[in-house]
């Protein structure tokens, strides 16, 4: 007997003919006229022929050795091999398989081509090939085909759906439309690069199998760069439009990095790696964009380009407000979605885009419409911004907020804008009730810019009785915020984060408006309470929490 190979995975047989013992002794795959061809085979040529099987196939995906004595040179003649062998591949070569190329290589040796198809539709990548040396003896036959696909098949072979429908149905299923991958919505500096210019549609009828069921379906391809590399392989049931299995083919550059923070903190980061460098872009979350870091590079223009590291280690001081800025938004991101199955501020899995180092000392962060900007602070009064989760979650939150409630940024809509910003930054920072304690005065401990625990503390009413009237800061919202603040601490250190972040949330994006007050906040939080927990304990406390601050 002749040494068997094995290989991992894949269960290979070397069936080694003996006149002095039968050649399938060792073997129990396979059906026993599968069994008698590779015996007739190896009986002709008095040599073993090797034969290697997928495991859960039933036919071989590899069989190599002295497959035939005889020459074969014609197209006729393989296809006679085939015929005369069908038992092994349980394929008819007249009504199954279709020659689709020959090709002699620099060896002399010719590989015919075939492809499976069911009533003249292919079978999606089944091929099966035959390879001849150079005296046309057959030496190898290839391919994963799919002899249960007319018998398995879902219904017939007639599309009840056209290429266009299964277009539209294959980009609603990625959740984009051919316009929104058009390279004018593209920034110049995307941080990858493809051969793919434009956004390419494509869409064929095949037979596709899934967990050994066989489907008419079209294969529709999806190619675009923009706002994310991706080659789309979307298989749209041709009977009724359903989604059977979908994949996106490039390969992309997820990469995960790391890198210090303001603090010096170590923290891990999921990057990108394109053309040698890689980038703070976050293709990893559910979204429909991604999350990433841009440098003002202490200008104003905005966004700016992408900050990247040679060796996906942003270790360098300099880094350290862009790594922040991508932790934390990332963060601020899965606190949403975790929490609130909120996706990206908008709950459309939009990007959510920081610009770092904007300007000269800047001491100061906002959310400009679009994307999250952040001074570096002068050294003094602040550090870089994006070094304080909660700052980020406030700036975050007016995104949310913007998308939501909408909260006119002046007046008492505008001092709960901001306070909505303050508590729902408490809610991801579970820590304190103190915000940008991590980024202020950073050569000065134990303080903090505002404190939903003690407003007075930082200049701020606690009560309606100090509100605080001026024309200056949009009529002085982060002062006034003072008091909804208090509000949100006396709740939420009374029933606790967990069920106060579940009311806050509720009542931000079901019950207030552009115009809401602070009577029209207690209404909302108390309609929102009412919701979740009924009229008992988070009800009264969110009536007392407003009653202490002197709102009705
Ligand atoms: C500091 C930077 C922005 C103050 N924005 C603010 O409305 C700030 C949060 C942290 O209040
Ligand atoms: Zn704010
Ligand atoms: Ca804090």
């Amino acid at each position: 007997m002749k040494k068997r190979k094995s290989a991992a995975l894949l269960l290979t047989l070397g069936l080694a003919f003996s006149s002095s013992m039968p050649a399938f002794a060792a073997s129990d795959i396979g059906t026993s006229a599968q069994k008698q061809v590779i015996e007739k085979m190896e009986q002709a040529s008095k040599d073993e022929v090797q034969v290697t099987w997928k495991k859960g196939q039933k036919v071989p995906s590899f069989i190599s050795g002295k497959v035939t004595k005889k020459s074969i040179k014609s197209k006729e003649g393989i296809k006679k091999f085939l015929k005369e062998n069908k038992d092994l591949f349980q394929l008819d070569p007249k009504s199954d398989l279709t020659l689709l190329d020959v090709k002699t290589d620099d060896l002399g040796m010719t590989h015919y081509e075939f492809a499976q198809s069911v009533k003249g539709v292919p079978v999606n990548g089944a091929e099966l090939k035959v390879h001849t040396d150079e005296n046309g003896k057959v030496i190898a036959v290839n391919g994963d085909v799919h002899p249960d696909a007319p018998k398995n098949l879902q219904g017939n072979v007639s599309a009840n759906i056209n290429e266009d429908k299964a277009i539209d149905v294959a980009w609603n299923s990625i959740n984009l439309s051919p316009k929104e991958t058009h390279a004018e919505n593209a920034e110049e500096n995307v941080p990858f690069k493809s051969t793919v210019k434009n956004t390419v549609e494509k869409s064929k009828l095949v037979i596709y199998e899934k967990d050994n069921n066989y489907f008419l379906a079209y294969k529709v391809e999806l190619q675009f760069i923009y706002p994310y590399p991706a080659n789309w392989k979307v298989f749209v049931d041709a009977k009724d439009g359903s989604i059977v299995d979908s994949y996106n083919a490039v390969a992309d550059g997820a990469t995960t990095g790391y890198g210090y923070g303001v603090l010096g903190d170590y923290k891990e980061l999921n990057t990108y790696l394109s053309g040698g460098n890689y980038f703070l872009y976050d293709t990893t979350k559910p979204m429909n964009g991604v999350i990433e870091v841009r440098t003002a590079q202490n200008g104003t223009s905005l966004p700016g380009p992408y900050p990247v590291d040679s060796n996906n280690a942003f270790t360098a001081t300099s880094q350290a407000a862009a790594v922040d800025a991508h932790y934390y938004a990332s963060q601020v991101y899965d606190y949403f979605y975790n929490t609130h199955n909120r996706n990206s501020y908008d709950n459309n899995g939009s990007t959510i885009r920081s610009t770092v180092n904007y300007g000269s000392n800047y001491n100061n962060a906002f959310w400009n419409g679009s994307q999250m900007v952040y001074g570096d602070g002068d050294g003094s009064t602040f550090a870089p911004l994006s070094g304080a989760l909660d700052i980020v979650a406030h700036e975050l939150t007016h995104a949310v907020t913007d998308t939501t409630a909408n909260l006119v940024y002046q007046d008492q809509s505008g001092a709960l804008n901001e306070s909505m910003s303050d508590v729902f930054s408490v809610f991801v920072e579970r820590e304190d009730y103190l915000l940008g304690e991590d980024a202020y005065t950073p050569n000065r401990s134990g303080d903090a810019l505002r404190s939903l625990s003690n407003p007075p503390a930082y200049n701020q009413p606690d009560h309606m009785d100090n509100y605080y009237y001026t024309n200056s800061d949009n009529g002085g919202v982060h002062t006034n915020s003072g008091i909804p603040n208090k509000a949100g601490y006396l709740t939420i250190s009374s029933i606790g984060a967990d069920k106060a972040e579940k009311i806050y949330y509720r009542a931000l994006t079901v019950y207030l408006g552009p115009y809401s007050n602070f009577s029209d906040a207690r209404a909302a939080l108390l309609q929102s309470a009412a919701d979740y927990y009924g009229y008992g304990t988070e009800y009264d406390t969110i009536v007392d929490s407003w009653n202490q601050v002197g709102v009705y």
